[in-house]
């Protein structure tokens, strides 16, 4: 049976169409909104008056309707689910009889629309929005503040569906979705003037993409941070000795590129920690190929330019490369290829001191390895102390790709490493 829905009494002359949420082939059921209507004071949302098919559209947005104007022509339920069922007997090869409903549909009441407050549930800005009720659900399903939807292609201003979806797409991809959306409750806002003087700095670009990077790494991957200690004796030793042969103007070798070499010779040994999970998570990809990201402290905040085809390169010439690159990234004269390409990062605090710390996973690579800075402790040795040089070391790993004993077993290997560098040339 075919229904007919009209406009039902408005309370006004001639109201627009903002939006139509139906389209021909669309299911609807019983007080569904269907179109968004509004008047010179008020915008509505017209509910469908029966369960059904939708077999035509009769308005499009921009249309001017009046009571009694027909919206849409529906297939009620019942006769649609006959038709749709295969039926023992042909049906009558008649068209269904239309049916003219003489009561007007109750209407939803009616939201002012240009200063109707936003939902408290979700919306939280105080900025006054022009968007029907369809949209406000909408928004607010998807955890959308419709006082940051700039762009609003309706009539008047008016924010349209369209335009949170969006909004939504931008802010997945600048990472700046609201925490409020996945269900964790957002810091509040604190007037801290009131305890005293305070003065508002903007954060750095850097800052701001860095912050947005590491909440992000932070809310998906499950990490661990697994502590350890590596004796650096003898290679500080042969470090010193190596620097005390070089030329006042010439650069100093750091404990850090040997820290990158021994990493490196790890991660041969251990494939799981040079790859990336695919992004449906359901694959490894393994990178043939060892580059390392090195964590830089520059005025502006923190960047990782990446030291390429590490394994084949000498201690000498990553030394090179490293004080170019963090020289680079200080002066922010990094191209953002220089900073790509990463398999693993390195977080070196030891120049500045600590004993240790949870660095966060650069992902998507699987790992990074903090380390501060190296001090002469008390080793057991069977017999008794001995002064040793002992490094911290702090791997963190997402532990979706890598197993705690396998993350102790690398970290014994780079350890190895470390103790006795003989080993890299192995
Ligand atoms: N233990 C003891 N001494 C250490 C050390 C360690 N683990 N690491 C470095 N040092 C010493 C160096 O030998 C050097 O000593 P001298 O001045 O006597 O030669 C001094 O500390 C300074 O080293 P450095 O920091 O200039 O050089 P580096 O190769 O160790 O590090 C770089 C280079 C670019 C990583 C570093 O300068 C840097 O920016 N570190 C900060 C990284 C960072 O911010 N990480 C945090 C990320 S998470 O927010």
């Amino acid at each position: 049976m075919l229904i007919e829905i009209k406009v039902p009494d408005v309370g006004a002359p001639q109201v627009d169409v903002i939006e139509v949420l139906i389209q021909a082939g669309d299911n609807v059921v019983l007080d569904q909104s269907i179109a968004t209507l509004e008047g010179d004071k008020a915008s509505m949302e017209l509910p469908s008056t029966a369960n059904g098919v939708v077999q035509q559209v009769h308005i499009k947005p921009g249309d001017k309707v009046s009571e009694g104007t027909l919206i849409a022509t529906v297939l009620v339920a019942e006769v649609a689910a006959a038709v749709a069922a295969p039926a023992p007997v042909k049906a009558p090869d008649v068209a269904p009889p239309v049916v003219k409903l003489t009561e007007p549909a109750p209407i939803t009441p009616p939201t002012v629309s240009s200063s109707a407050p936003v939902q408290p549930a979700t919306s939280v800005s105080n900025v006054s929005v022009h968007a029907s009720p369809s949209v406000r659900m909408f928004a607010r399903e998807l955890g959308v503040d419709l006082g940051k939807v700039t762009v609003a292609t309706g009539r008047k201003g008016r924010i349209l569906k369209d335009d949170v979806k969006l909004f939504v797409k931008h802010a997945l991809a600048e990472g700046v979705v609201g925490t409020a959306g996945a269900g964790i409750p957002s810091i509040p806002a604190v007037d801290f003037s009131v305890f005293g003087g305070i003065e508002v700095q903007k954060l750095s670009k850097i800052k701001r993409l860095t912050g947005q990077n590491l909440t992000r790494v932070w809310l998906n991957l499950p990490m661990v941070t697994y502590h350890d200690e590596a004796d650096i004796t003898e290679m500080e030793a042969f470090r010193v000795s190596l620097n005390s042969e070089k030329a006042k103007d010439e650069i100093k070798i750091t404990a850090l590129l040997f820290i990158i070499k021994a990493l490196v010779a790890a991660m041969k040994q251990f494939p799981s920690f040079n790859a990336s999970l695919s992004s449906d998570g359901e694959s490894i990809i393994l990178k043939k190929y060892f580059n390392i990201g090195i964590a830089v402290d520059t005025p502006n905040g923190l960047v990782v330019p990446v030291l390429r085809d590490v394994d084949s390169k000498s201690i000498n010439q990553l030394s090179v490369e490293l004080a170019e690159k963090s020289t680079k990234a200080r002066q922010g004269k990094l191209l953002p290829n220089e900073m790509q390409g990463g398999c693993l990062t390195i977080s070196s605090l030891g120049g500045i001191g600590g004993t240790a710390f949870t660095p966060i996973v650069n992902a998507p690579e699987v790992a990074i390895l903090g380390v501060t800075r190296a001090k002469m402790q008390p080793v057991w040795n069977g017999t008794e102390f001995i002064p040793r040089l002992m490094l911290p070391l702090d791997l963190t790993y997402d532990h979706r790709v890598i197993d705690g004993a396998e993350g102790a077993r690398f970290m014994a290997v780079v350890k190895q490493n470390l103790s006795d560098i003989r080993r890299l040339l192995l």
